[in-house]
C-alpha cells in the first residue's frame, strides 16, 4: 500500500495525451545539454489570457454559477499567488510529466520534485524558498521519464526511488521503455524491469496478502499494450500477471474498493476504449475486471483519475477527468465546453458506483482532491490542458477549484487565474507549512517554446 509514501503515491503524473496519439510536432528542438539553472523567483510573466466572463451554458453540476466570489469580509478566503520554481531555458522543450513531494524529513521545500521526459531528467529542489535552484536525480538521454514513485520493494524499511521511463513518448509499437531503480548514492540506476511498451504508472501494494509488496505497472503501448501486476516472490524477482491485454491504460491504483481487507486495482484507458474498471480482487492475488464506464466516443479524451473519499461518507470514490483534447479529433457540432469536464463516481461502499456530474470544462485533465478552505470537506483542484488555438472562441481556464458545498452534492467552482497555461500536472502539498494546501503544478507544451513551467508554485494565502 502506498501510505507509508502517501505523499509521493499521489503526485502521480503522466503525460498521457502524447500517448494516446497526438502528432508528433515537426520539429522538436533539440534538448541539448545545457544546464538547467533558470530559476525565476520573479512573479508568472502571464500570457494574453482571457479569464473574462464564461458564455455559461454548462450543463454540469456546479452550484451558484461559475466563478462565484468568496470574500467574505473578516474570513478568510482561498487565493492565491504564483511563481515559477523552474522554467526552461530559453528553446528548450518542456514537458512536466510528475511533480511531487519526496518523503523524508526535511523541509518541503527541498523534497519538491519533477520530472520532465522530453527533456530526459528527474530533479528536486533546494535552496527554496530565496533561491532555488534544481538538483538532478536521473539525467540520461535515453530515457524519457513520466513518471517515479517511492516504495519499499525489498522490505528493508528504506524506500527506493523507482522511475517509469517511457522510451519514447510519441505513439510506437516500440517495446525500449523499463523501470529504473535510482542509486540512492547518485551512481547509475538499476534496471528493474526492460522492455516495456510505453509505460506510463507504476504503483504498489501487496496484492496476493503474501506481506510483500507488488506493483501494478500499466504498459500504455500503442495498438498492443497491457496493465499488470509484478507479483513479488521470494527470491526477489517476479511474477507477472495481466490485469487487462488491450493498451491504452493511464493510470491504475491499487485500493481497497469494496472493504473486504484485499486491494483491488481501479483504471482508466483511453486508447482504443475510453473505460473506467475495477479489477477485484479475489483475496489471493486473483482478479476479475469489472466495465464501471465504457464510452463509445473515441473523442470521450479520458485524461485522469483520481481516488479519494470525496462524500466523505467513508468509501473510496472515483474522479473523473475527460479534457484530453490533443488528438483534436471532436466531430463538428459536439461542444467542447459541454463534452468535457469533471465527475465523481459514488461508492456504495461494496464497489458500486453511481455517476455524477461536477462540471464540463474544456481542457480538464488532472484533478486532485484536499480541503482547501479547511471546512473540513474535500475539495478539487483541476489542472486544465487548454490549447487556445484549437478553440479560440473559448474561455481559457488554466486551472480551477471546485468548493464542496458538503457531501459533494454541489461544488463552486473558482478560476485560479495566477496559474500558468497548458497545464498537465498536480499536486498539494503545505508548502509553506502555514495550514493550508499549495499547489504545485507544471506544464506541457507541444511546440518547444519557452512559456513551460516545470514546477510552479500557487502558494494559497488562506493562511
Ligand atoms: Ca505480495
Ligand atoms: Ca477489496
Ligand atoms: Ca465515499
Ligand atoms: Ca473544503
Amino acid at each position: 500500500m502506498c501510505e507509508g509514501v502517501a505523499v509521493t503515491c499521489r503526485a502521480s503524473l503522466l503525460v498521457l495525451s502524447l500517448i494516446a496519439g497526438c502528432t508528433e510536432p515537426a520539429a522538436e528542438p533539440d534538448a541539448g545539454v545545457a544546464d538547467l539553472g533558470a530559476v525565476d523567483g520573479g512573479p508568472v510573466d502571464g500570457g494574453p489570457v482571457d479569464h473574462g466572463a464564461p458564455d455559461g451554458g454548462s450543463d454540469g453540476g456546479v452550484d451558484g454559477g461559475r466563478d462565484a466570489g468568496s470574500s467574505d469580509a473578516g474570513l478568510p478566503v482561498v487565493a492565491f499567488t504564483g511563481r515559477v520554481l523552474v522554467a526552461p531555458e530559453g528553446f528548450r522543450p518542456s514537458s512536466t510529466a510528475l511533480v511531487g513531494v519526496l518523503s523524508g524529513s526535511g523541509s518541503v521545500w527541498d523534497r519538491m520534485a519533477w520530472s520532465d521526459p522530453r527533456d530526459h531528467r528527474v530533479e528536486r529542489m533546494e535552496g527554496c524558498p530565496d533561491a532555488c535552484r534544481s538538483v538532478t536525480l536521473l539525467e540520461d538521454p535515453e530515457t524519457q521519464p513520466v513518471r517515479f514513485t517511492e516504495v519499499d520493494l525489498d522490505g528493508d524499511g528504506i524506500l527506493e526511488r523507482v522511475v517509469v521511463d517511457i522510451g519514447i513518448l510519441w505513439p510506437s509499437e516500440d517495446a525500449s521503455g523499463q523501470l529504473l531503480v535510482l542509486d540512492p548514492a547518485g551512481g547509475s540506476p538499476t534496471v528493474l524491469r526492460e522492455g516495456l511498451r510505453r509505460p506510463v504508472c507504476l504503483r504498489d501494494g501487496d496484492l496476493d496478502a503474501d506481506g510483500d509488496v507488488d506493483l501494478v505497472v500499466c504498459a500504455f503501448g500503442h495498438t498492443v499494450g497491457r496493465l499488470f501486476w509484478m507479483e513479488r516472490l521470494d527470491d526477489g524477482t517476479y511474477a507477472e500477471h495481466d490485469l487487462h491485454t488491450r493498451p491504452g491504460t493511464i493510470e491504475a491504483i491499487p485500493v481497497d474498493i469494496d472493504d473486504d481487507d484485499d486491494l483491488d486495482v481501479v483504471s482508466i484507458v483511453s486508447q482504443l476504449d475510453e473505460m473506467v474498471l475495477l479489477h477485484r480482487n479475489d483475496g489471493a492475488g486473483g482478479f476479475e475486471e469489472v466495465v464501471l464506464l465504457d464510452r463509445p466516443e473515441t473523442y470521450y479524451g479520458m485524461s485522469g483519475l483520481e481516488v479519494t473519499d470525496l462524500d466523505g461518507d467513508g468509501d473510496p470514490d472515483l474522479v473523473i477527468t475527460n479534457g484530453d483534447t490533443l488528438d483534436h479529433d471532436l466531430p463538428e457540432g459536439v461542444e467542447p465546453e459541454a463534452h468535457y469536464g469533471i465527475a465523481w463516481m459514488e461508492n456504495d461502499g461494496a464497489g458500486g458506483f453511481e455517476w455524477h456530474e461536477i462540471t464540463r470544462l474544456w481542457g480538464a485533465y488532472t484533478a486532485r482532491a484536499g480541503d482547501l478552505d479547511l471546512d473540513g470537506d474535500l475539495d478539487l483542484v483541476v489542472a486544465n490542458h487548454q490549447l487556445g488555438g484549437y478553440y479560440p472562441e473559448l474561455v481559457v481556464r488554466n486551472m480551477v477549484w471546485l468548493e464542496n458545498e458538503g457531501g459533494a452534492a454541489s461544488f463552486v467552482l473558482h478560476t485560479i487565474d495566477e496559474a500558468p497555461e497548458q497545464l498537465m500536472t498536480l499536486h498539494l502539498e503545505d508548502v509553506e507549512g502555514d495550514g493550508d494546501l499549495d499547489v504545485l503544478t507544471g506544464s506541457m507544451h507541444l511546440d518547444g517554446r519557452d512559456l513551460g513551467r516545470r514546477l510552479f508554485l500557487l502558494e494559497n494565502t488562506f493562511y
